[in-house]
C-alpha cells in the first residue's frame, strides 16, 4: 500500500511549457531573456504569473518590495505556511531557467496538487521575489534581504540604477508596491528549487544537488579619481591614470583568488569610466569587484587584501581610492532536517544525487536568517548561467521538481 503521495509526480510537459511562455516575455538577442528586475517586461513576467496562480486558485498578496506571495490554501489556516520560492527577473543577458525554473516549479507543485485533490495541513505559498539579480540595483537578493531585516525599506528604496533611477521610483512605475509591511509573514519552512549554474551536477552525471551550503559573497565597489586629460597630448609621466589603476586592481584581484584555491572566486563584471570617451583618460572608474568562499576565514582575508594592496596600487599611481560594501552574506549552512529530507525525496523517487555547495547567491541564503531553508538543484548544460545560451533539459527540470513537490509535500503534511 503506498503512502498518500508516495508516487507523486508533477507533469514535466506543463511545467516546461510553462517556461516556454514566460521566456517571450523580455527576450534576449540570443535565445535568452534580458527582464531585468522593474522593467516593463518584469511588469509584464509579474501580470503573467499572477493570471496562472489566480487560474490554479492561489490569492496574491504582495509587500511593500513587490514581492508577488501566492497562497495555496491548507486545511489549517493557523499552521506557517510552506514557502516555496525564486524570482523572475534576470541578467541583462540571461537565460530563461535562472530563477524562473524555481517560481514556476513552485506553481506547477501546487497545480499537481490540485489535479490530485491533495490537500496539505500547511498553506503553501509560491514565492516571487524582487529583485534577485542584483544587476540593475545593486545589491543582489534586496527584497529577501529587507524580508529577512539585513537591509532597511528605505535603504532598498534609495538604490540606483547606472541611469540614477531610484528602485522606489521604478516600482512604483511599474505599479507593484504591495501593502504588506516587508517580512510580516512568518514561515514554517521555505524551499528553493534552482539550475546549478556550475559545472559539478553535469560533470558527476548526477540529476539532483541535494545543498548543504551556499558560498560566501562580497561585492566590493571601487571609486577610483584620477585626471582626465587628452590620450594624445598628456606625457605618459603626467598622467594620474585611473583606468590604468583599475587594471592592476583587477590583475591583483585575479592573483588573490588563485592564491585561495581551492574554494575561492573572485572577478569583475562591471567597470564604468568617465566620460567613457576614446581620447580622454578617465577622471573616475567605478567598479564592483565580486569575491566569494564557502570558507568564512579565506572569505574576509580576501576582502582586507583586496582592499588594502588596490590602495596601494592606486596611491602608487598618485589615484585616490575609495571602497564600499555593497553587497555581502556570510556561508550559508542549511536546515540539516530539510536537507535530509530532500535527499530522501531524490532517493524515494530513483534519482541519482549529490550534496553540493551553491556557487551563487540566492534568496534562500535570507530566508534561512529567519526560517529553516533549503534549496534544490538540478544540472545545467557545462555549468553555463547568466549567459543567454543557458541551458536545461526538459528532464532534469521535471526531476529536480519532483523532488521539491516531495519535499514541499512532506513539509507541508497532506492530509489524508
Ligand atoms: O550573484 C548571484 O550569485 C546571483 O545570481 N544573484
Ligand atoms: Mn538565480
Ligand atoms: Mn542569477
Amino acid at each position: 500500500m503506498t503512502a498518500p503521495g508516495e508516487n507523486l509526480r508533477i507533469n514535466g510537459d506543463r511545467l516546461w511549457d510553462s517556461l516556454m511562455q514566460m521566456a517571450r516575455i523580455g527576450p534576449g538577442i540570443a535565445g535568452g531573456n534580458n527582464r531585468q528586475t522593474l522593467t516593463d517586461a518584469d511588469g509584464e513576467g509579474r501580470a503573467l504569473f499572477r493570471r496562472w496562480c489566480e487560474d490554479a486558485g492561489l490569492s496574491m498578496g504582495v509587500d511593500r518590495m513587490g514581492t508577488m506571495f501566492m497562497t495555496r490554501a491548507g486545511t489549517d489556516p493557523q499552521a506557517l505556511p510552506v514557502y516555496v520560492g525564486s524570482h523572475l527577473d534576470t541578467q541583462p543577458t540571461g537565460g530563461k531557467y535562472d530563477g524562473v525554473l524555481g517560481v514556476l516549479s513552485g506553481l506547477e507543485l501546487a497545480r499537481t496538487l490540485n489535479d490530485l485533490g491533495i490537500r496539505t495541513k500547511h498553506p503553501i505559498v509560491v514565492t516571487n521575489w524582487t529583485n534577485e539579480e542584483g544587476a540593475r540595483f545593486a545589491p543582489a537578493m534586496l527584497a529577501s534581504g529587507v524580508f529577512a531585516g539585513v537591509h532597511t525599506l528605505d535603504y532598498a528604496y534609495a538604490r540606483k540604477d547606472l541611469d540614477g533611477k531610484t528602485f522606489g521610483e521604478e516600482l512604483e512605475r511599474i505599479g507593484w508596491v504591495g501593502d504588506e509591511e516587508v517580512g510580516a509573514r512568518k514561515m514554517h519552512a521555505y524551499f528553493e528549487y534552482h539550475i546549478e549554474q556550475g559545472p559539478i551536477l553535469e560533470a558527476a552525471g548526477k540529476q539532483i544537488g541535494v545543498v548543504t551550503h551556499c558560498q560566501g559573497l562580497w561585492w566590493l565597489e571601487f571609486t577610483l579619481t584620477g585626471k582626465e586629460a587628452h590620450t594624445g597630448s598628456t606625457p605618459m609621466l603626467m598622467r594620474v591614470n585611473a583606468g590604468l589603476a583599475m587594471a592592476r586592481i583587477m590583475e591583483m584581484v585575479q592573483t588573490v583568488a588563485m592564491e585561495n584555491q581551492p574554494g575561492a572566486v573572485a572577478g569583475v563584471g562591471q567597470v564604468k569610466f568617465s566620460p567613457n570617451s576614446r581620447n580622454v583618460l578617465p577622471g573616475t572608474v567605478v567598479s564592483t569587484v565580486d569575491l566569494r568562499s564557502p570558507d568564512q576565514m579565506k572569505l574576509d582575508g580576501m576582502r582586507a587584501r583586496i582592499e588594502a594592496e588596490a590602495k596601494q596600487i592606486a596611491g602608487a599611481l598618485g589615484v585616490d581610492c575609495s571602497v564600499e560594501a555593497v553587497g555581502h552574506f556570510d556561508p550559508v549552512t542549511f536546515d540539516p532536517t530539510l536537507v535530509e529530507r530532500v535527499r530522501k525525496a531524490a532517493e524515494g523517487l530513483g534519482y541519482t544525487h549529490m550534496d553540493i555547495v551553491s556557487g551563487a547567491g540566492h534568496d534562500a541564503c535570507w530566508a534561512a536568517k529567519v526560517a529553516p531553508a533549503t534549496m534544490v538543484m538540478c544540472p545545467c548544460v557545462d555549468g553555463l548561467s547568466h549567459n543567454e545560451a543557458e541551458e536545461i533539459s526538459k528532464e532534469w527540470a521535471a526531476a529536480g521538481a519532483d523532488v521539491l513537490l516531495h519535499a514541499v509535500a512532506e513539509t507541508a503534511e497532506i492530509v489524508p
